[in-house]
């Protein structure tokens, strides 16, 4: 069973490269995965290939008009059901580890990419289930935010990763950032690995990883462990 994920968007060319390479572009070869891109140019009003206008009660930016979004969105949901349109906006919840397990659990899903002053809240009210950002800082579109949440998710799903890329061992796995790796030379100008790591008491090994991994995340991230 594999996922599907259409993304709608004004610069679809910004999202070709993140899906032709490594994990992601194996995920697709292998059918684990379809990302489908739709230029929303495409769905626009008029001679002008027009998708934003200025904003009612004034004021800078333009926002992004509703009917070309609803064309799109609409064209897409006769075709099949959708667990998810995914609104990416900087005023969004921020991502997780959590939420993209979440997301990697869905069949087909949906995702908007933001531009301008964003889209007509019609858009938010009519379709949008979820509204998501990736960090306080503003982007110039959700392009960018849109490939990372896809590299998120895909990376999750069955099949995908295999024992040297595993998530199990990932960083913000059980909330705790991941221990200090080391590979040869076993010394390296005069630095060495933890002997513990050559010893090859793997129980042994194991502890001393939990208990890095617990005092990294104490040192660097002490929300993760409050949560
Ligand atoms: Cl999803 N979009 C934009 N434009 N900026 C962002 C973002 C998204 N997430 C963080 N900054």
């Amino acid at each position: 069973m594999s996922m599907r994920i259409d993304i709608i968007t004004v610069l679809p060319e910004l999202l070709k490269s993140p899906f032709e390479a490594s994990i992601l572009k194996r995920a697709i070869e292998k059918g684990l995965v379809e990302v489908h891109l739709h230029n929303l140019r495409d769905y626009s009003i008029g001679n002008y290939k027009q998708v934003d206008d200025y904003q009612f009660g004034g004021g800078a930016g333009m926002v992004m008009m509703v009917e070309p979004i609803d064309k799109c969105i609409s064209k897409l949901k006769a075709e099949r059901e959708y667990d998810e349109v995914i609104y990416m906006t900087p005023d969004g919840r921020t991502l997780n580890q959590g939420m993209a397990n979440e997301i990697s659990m869905k069949k087909n899903i949906i995702v908007l990419c933001g531009h301008y002053k964003g889209v007509d809240q019609r858009v938010r009210d009519m379709f949008v289930t979820r509204e998501i950002s990736i960090g306080d800082y503003v982007l110039s579109g959700g392009e960018l935010a849109a490939a990372i949440l896809c590299d998120s998710v895909i990376r999750l799903l069955p099949g995908v990763l295999n024992d040297e890329t595993s998530a199990l061992t990932d960083t913000f796995q059980d909330n705790l950032l991941a221990p200090p790796v080391y590979t040869r030379p076993s010394e390296y100008k005069g630095m060495e690995v933890p002997k513990i790591l050559l010893s090859g008491n793997f129980p042994e090994i194991e502890k001393w990883r939990e208990q890095q991994a617990l005092e990294r995340t104490q040192q660097r991230r002490p929300d993760l462990l409050e949560e």
